[in-house]
């Protein structure tokens, strides 16, 4: 097999959410992707995605930052390398560019699409195989309003479609943030788990008194609730109470994930493709976790569905998924730039079936959401 890589785009994509999205650091009106398209010498295209939420407000990588590393520096990179050897490419990234995990992460996902599409196999055997072929997805209930958030989550619970919401709290004051939860809670007794994520809001104080709370309340999981660099405050909330502690922002990748563990930091990872740089350092952060028992929990950057679809193939091929996924990101999504959505029913989320990422961008969409359209 001989294919070299002739190009690669990055295409921002600008998209509508259904509704405003409020997270402790941001609230989302639309949802910015970076779309990677990679085309090779053989004819083959593959596709990635490369999102952040809430521009920088989040992470270290803005939507335009990941552009411009792809366009000036990963790109010229790969250009001519093999693009059947994934690898190998993605050392030769690494050595062109520190950090900026993002940006490979969509690259990888567009080298794995195309090398799945030249094999005629999903990226999951390109992983060593699903599985699972279907994965529980939480739905995250972030309107802002505790009575919307309950009708979201009644009819989302008729509907069969999500049985596990994440609230995400950490803007208002504690004592408010706790009533909120706990009225959600109390509406939907046991019909439904309730999660909450402080993406890095409180102090150690603050959290201890809020988890307090919310583990009385009967919350199953308490997600970032301190600073990511508190690495000290997380360990000891996560020695004092039940209720399982998880970390988000605090672990990136194999090496957090060995930090974490030695200093038994947290019970859960939420592991995400794009904060580890890709789907094979997402797996061996979880090897990591799996070595020292920690569960795992297959997390989300809001991406769409090209990105959302990428996580589910490396999370369809880990051996342990304790936590199910939240990979909603497609949901809260007003339209798509792919041609068939992906499928989501019975409170899971069904992978395609076909070759690569088993997507196909649709190219009227792409050309109305991408943001330089007018250039
Ligand atoms: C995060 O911190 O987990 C996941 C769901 C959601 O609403 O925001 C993300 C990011
Ligand atoms: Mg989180």
């Amino acid at each position: 097999m001989n294919a070299q890589v002739t190009s690669v785009e990055a295409i921002l994509v600008d998209l509508p959410t259904i509704r405003a999205h409020q997270l402790s650091m941001a609230t989302m009106r639309q949802q910015t992707m970076v779309i990677v398209r990679l085309r090779s010498s053989d004819g083959i295209e593959g596709i990635g995605e490369a999102t952040t939420i809430g521009g920088l407000s989040y992470g270290e990588e803005s939507p335009e930052g990941i552009k411009l590393t792809i366009d000036r520096y990963l790109a010229p990179a790969l250009a001519g390398h093999d693009a059947t050897n994934i690898n190998a490419a993605m050392v030769k990234l690494n050595k062109a560019a520190r950090g900026n995990r993002f940006a490979k992460s969509g690259i990888e996902t567009a080298l794995l699409d195309a090398q799945g599409k030249r094999l005629g196999v999903p990226v999951s055997a390109l992983l060593g195989g699903a599985v699972r072929k279907t994965l529980p997805v939480l739905w995250t209930l972030a309107s802002g309003d505790t009575g919307r958030d309950i009708e979201e989550a009644e009819m989302l619970l008729a509907e069969r479609r999500h049985h596990t919401f994440k609230l995400k709290i950490g803007r208002r004051s504690v004592r408010e943030d706790v009533a909120h939860v706990s009225k959600i809670k109390a509406a939907l007794g046991d019909r439904a788990k309730v999660t909450v994520d402080v993406n890095q809001a409180w102090s150690e104080i603050d959290a201890a008194a809020g988890i307090a709370s919310l583990e009385a309340a009967g919350i199953d999981l308490i997600e970032q609730p301190t600073p990511r660099e508190h690495r000290g405050a997380l360990a000891r909330l996560a020695a004092r109470f039940i209720v399982p502690i998880m970390a988000d922002e605090g672990i990136t990748g194999p090496e957090d994930a060995l930090d974490l563990t030695r200093d038994a930091c947290a019970d859960v990872f939420a592991l995400k493709i794009a904060k580890a740089g890709g789907i094979y350092a997402m797996m061996r952060t979880a090897a990591v976790a799996d070595a020292a028992g920690v569960q795992l929990y297959g997390g989300t950057m809001l991406e769409g569905s090209i990105g959302s679809i990428a996580s589910a193939h490396g999370f369809s091929a880990l051996p342990q998924l304790s936590w199910g996924t939240e990979l909603f990101g497609p949901l809260l999504l007003k339209d798509d730039i792919v041609t068939a959505r992906p499928a989501y029913r019975d409170f899971d989320l069904h992978l395609p079936e076909g070759p690569g990422l088993g997507l196909q961008i649709d190219e009227d969409k792409l050309a109305f959401y991408r943001r330089d359209k007018d250039a």
